[in-house]
């Protein structure tokens, strides 16, 4: 909870340089939501650098798709349309994690419908090669 002094220093430079410029510059504000397209029934997303650029890129678990959306972050806060990887049934949720240690980082898929874990490495050149899928327990 802001101070009364703070709330009221806040109100003061806004009057003086303009409401908008003091909402983001207490990271208060957002810009207006950009919506990019995915695989059907997008469930869940995580943001990790892919490439290795130091931005942080997306990947969403399309439910009712059957498949993983990859959308590159094009390093000034849009991102490139997304490609999709199939995953077999229901993925709930992905991970990312350098599973190979070759430096880049690869996606592990929880997968509902198919009670495995699928796996997607990274090829190094913002593509993952084909799911490989390994037993969980059911709904992992
Ligand atoms: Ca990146
Ligand atoms: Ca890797």
């Amino acid at each position: 909870m802001p101070s009364r002094l703070f709330v009221t220093y806040v109100a003061i430079v806004a009057l003086v340089i303009g409401p908008e410029f003091v909402a983001r510059g207490q990271g208060i504000c957002f810009d207006p939501a950009a919506n990019y397209a995915t695989g059907n029934g997008s469930y869940s997303v995580h943001a990790v650098d892919l490439d290795g650029d130091h931005d942080a890129d997306l990947v969403v678990a399309n439910m009712d798709g059957s498949s993983i959306s990859v959308l590159m972050n094009n390093g000034n806060g849009t991102f490139g349309p997304a490609t999709d990887y199939a995953s077999a049934t229901q993925p709930l949720s992905v991970c990312a994690a350098d599973l190979d240690g070759d430096g880049d980082q690869d996606l592990a898929v929880a997968k509902y419908g198919s009670n495995n874990v699928g796996i997607l490495m990274n090829n190094g050149n913002e593509t993952f090669a084909a799911v490989v899928n390994y037993p969980a327990a059911g709904g992992p």
